[in-house]
């Protein structure tokens, strides 16, 4: 896979969906420059939020967490991108609002942890899981950006 073509997964969770800031989230990744691979408005499945969030089953907050990301649709979003994993990290913010800086779609856009609006893979291997778990193969599209020669050197 070239550099430049790295995947990662957003969602935009069901408190920024209600908020109406989906297209203020989409607007960032668009100018920053990252490729939209893949998008959908969906309301997930309780199996399919405790496979996504596994390796947090025995934290405290664990059926809070699905509870709250299954009370509304999310948007979910495959974006592609140099270092995308970590770029849309970076972009995130923390996971905890309050310890995000100005400048990040957390420390910019919410409060609280249990309602941080947004989700983003944490590593190239979840972002793979995740992907997976969220779109079906032909969900994903193949193009070319008129822009990326604009974008990359
Ligand atoms: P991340 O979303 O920044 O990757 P994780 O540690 O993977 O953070 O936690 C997943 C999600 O679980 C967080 O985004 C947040 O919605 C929720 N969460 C994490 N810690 C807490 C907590 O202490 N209380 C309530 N919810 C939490
Ligand atoms: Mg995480």
């Amino acid at each position: 896979m070239a550099a430049n073509k790295e995947r990662t997964f957003i969602a935009v969770k069901p408190d920024g969906v209600q908020r109406g800031l989906t297209g203020e989230i989409i607007k960032r990744f668009e100018q920053k420059g990252c490729q939209l691979v893949a998008m959908k408005l969906t309301k997930a499945s309780e199996e399919l939020l405790q496979q996504h969030y596994i390796d947090l089953k025995d934290r405290p907050f664990f059926s809070g967490l699905v509870q709250y990301m299954g009370s509304g649709p999310v948007v979910a979003m495959v974006w592609e991108g140099l270092n995308m994993v970590k770029t849309g990290r970076v972009m995130l913010g923390e996971t905890n609002p309050a310890d995000s800086k100005p400048g990040t779609i957390r420390g910019d856009l919410c409060i609280q942890v249990g309602r941080n609006i947004i989700h983003g893979s944490d590593s190239v291997e979840s972002a793979e899981k995740e992907i997976k778990l969220w779109f079906k193969p032909e969900e994903l599209v193949n193009y070319t950006s008129c822009a990326s020669d604009w974008i990359y050197e």
